[in-house]
């Protein structure tokens, strides 16, 4: 006699829709992504869920650069692709994502469990029936990575949740497609909160309050991750307990309002102001909070002299004291204790940093001396910028901006084209700010296709393209400026939102002071989307631009 097996459940949660509520619980509620057959069970789970709504992007680039954009405001984002070609379309934006700690878990169907067990010719394979060639390289772009069964799903998924957490960067989730439509089997977890180990705390606060109690200067240096973590309020508590003053570089631009008494400018090595580089480099004892990132770009061709063994590094997880190492500390514990200090001094009062004034006539010709100020008498409070890699970048970051703007740039992976599907996530993240995009044209060339998702999906972005004729960072960046490669097609990019489904937004093209002034106002009034393409010189580029062409040999190194 045969043994009666119990009836399916078929009430049972499927694989896949345990992933996308498991996401949502994380506090998440778009998925960007670009449909295929493999992902459809993912697809689906979102377009049936009620909590993640499915974003389509023109593609996975764009969808990976869109959810990092998303992650950054949000703590975290979900991207979803196919096999190969969909997933490896991504790869560089969720690896920029890891090198800027930004936490986007990247789902991608896989072809289902049968074919690949009976090494099945398919599309988007190499035709070799070999089904881990991709796996590998999606998890090279995450800190962690899990193949999702109905047996491991449910323990995989808090696993890979808490680690993407830990480090803040981005988790590669591969699901084949009939084990996505299975039931999960279900297991007794409890959600894995990163803590720190108290005696641990106890002793890296010990070792801090005694380098603070030693140092006659102290200056803190808040890193871009405070941002990604969302801590700016912890830090600014900690800064303010503290009482010193406090400097950032480029990847930190408002991460604390520029207004703030403490604020003693931004550092960007021999570029710097005198006295910020005074501040800094004389220090006794620098705090950096949150491991700060010093590369070529934020310290101008590693010009400037910072003495590393001054610094006492938070890092996410660790605290570093010259070759000491206390690690199961988090940044947000050594925020919150060191918030709790009583400054023994009066607190560091600088010279208050005033925006720009405003210049020029109405009927000049936009020059970049005349644009920058402009931008920082058009951002307000509620305004959160998306600057991408190029001359716009070091023309904005050095500006002075209101209290209350966020910036969010990709210093670091510094990939083109990741601004425009950035602003579009930043905008869909939180609605309630509005979003400015600030690009130039050659970088907006490709990803600009994304503002046609901008019109479809409502995220009403003012968009500024800078048209210099072609790519004026590198122009500066060699010794001749007038290599074709560096030339592109003269696109009209006022006309790309009508072309691309934007209904009623404001669109305009504008080469004098007073057009730019006209339509900044009526961008600002807008209801929907903005788009001004700002006509620029092809040679015309601001200060630290022509800096870094003085210093070709410090950042590439002498020729052999
Ligand atoms: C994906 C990628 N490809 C190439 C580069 C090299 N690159 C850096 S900036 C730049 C040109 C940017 O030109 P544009 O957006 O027009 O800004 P501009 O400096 O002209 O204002 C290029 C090609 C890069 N950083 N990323
Ligand atoms: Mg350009």
């Amino acid at each position: 006699m045969t043994k009666k097996l119990p009836k399916k459940d078929r009430s049972a949660v499927k694989v896949a829709d345990y992933i996308v509520e498991r996401l949502a619980a994380e506090g998440i509620d778009h998925c960007f992504g670009v449909a295929g057959d493999y992902v459809f069970p993912i697809c689906d789970a979102v377009d049936s869920s009620a909590k993640v709504k499915w974003i389509g992007c023109a593609n996975e680039l764009n969808a990976s650069y869109a959810a990092d954009g998303y992650a950054r405001i949000r703590g975290a984002a979900m991207l979803a692709t196919t096999y190969g070609v969909g997933e490896l379309s991504a790869i560089n934006g969720v690896m920029g994502a890891k090198a800027e700690r930004s936490l986007v878990f990247h789902v991608a169907g896989m072809p289902s469990y049968q074919h690949q067990r009976l090494h099945k010719i398919a599309h988007h394979t190499l035709g070799d029936g070999v089904f881990g060639n991709f796996v590998e390289l999606s998890a090279g772009a995450a800190c962690c990575h899990a193949v999702i069964n109905p047996e491991n799903c449910v323990v995989e998924m808090e696993r890979i949740i808490a680690e993407a957490r830990r480090n803040h960067q981005p988790a590669y989730i591969a699901v084949p497609s009939d084990y996505a439509l299975s039931p999960v089997v279900s297991a007794e977890v409890k959600p894995i909160v990163p803590r720190s180990n108290d005696a641990a705390l106890q002793k890296a606060m010990a070792m801090i309050a005694e380098r603070i109690n030693k140092a006659k200067s102290i200056v803190a240096f808040p890193a871009f991750t405070i941002s990604r973590l969302g801590l700016q309020k912890e830090a600014q508590k900690a800064i303010e307990a503290l009482g010193c003053p406090f400097v950032t570089t480029l990847m930190e631009k408002c991460v604390i309002g520029e207004s703030h008494p403490q604020f003693a400018g931004m550092y960007t090595g021999a570029v710097s102001e005198p006295k910020t580089r005074q501040i800094i480099e004389g220090a006794d004892l620098v705090l950096d909070l949150g491991g700060v990132n010093l590369n070529d770009i934020t310290t101008a061709a590693y010009s400037g002299q910072l003495d590393l063994s001054r610094f006492v590094t938070v890092g996410l997880d660790d605290v570093r004291i010259g070759d000491q190492v206390i690690a199961n500390v988090r940044l947000e514990d050594i925020l919150s204790e060191l918030a709790k200090l009583k400054p023994s001094s009066t607190p560091y009062k600088g010279k208050p940093h005033g925006l720009a004034p405003v210049n020029g006539r109405p009927s000049d010709k936009i020059t970049m001396a005349a644009l920058y100020p402009r931008y920082a008498a058009f951002l307000r409070a509620g305004d959160t910028v998306v600057l991408e890699t190029g001359s716009s970048s070091l023309g904005v970051t050095p500006t002075i901006l209101p209290d209350g703007v966020r910036v969010e740039a990709q210093v670091l992976w510094g990939s083109i084209g990741w601004a425009t599907p950035a602003a579009f996530g930043v905008a869909l993240a939180d609605p309630s700010r509005r979003t400015i995009l600030i690009t130039g044209e050659g970088s907006h060339q490709l990803t600009a296709n994304d503002v046609g998702a901008m019109g479809r999906f409502g995220a009403n972005v003012i968009v500024f393209v800078l048209n210099n004729s072609g790519y004026l960072i590198e122009r500066a960046l060699e010794e001749n400026p007038d290599w074709t490669y560096n030339d592109l097609a003269p696109w009209n990019y006022a006309e790309l939102p009508k072309a691309l489904g934007c209904a009623n937004w404001y669109t305009a093209r504008v080469t004098t002071l007073g057009e730019l002034d006209e339509a900044m106002k009526s961008a600002r009034a807008s209801k929907a989307g903005a788009y001004i393409e700002i006509m620029g010189g092809k040679m015309d580029m601001p200060p630290a631009l022509a800096f870094a062409h003085g210093q070709l040999k410090a950042m590439y190194g002498d020729t052999p």
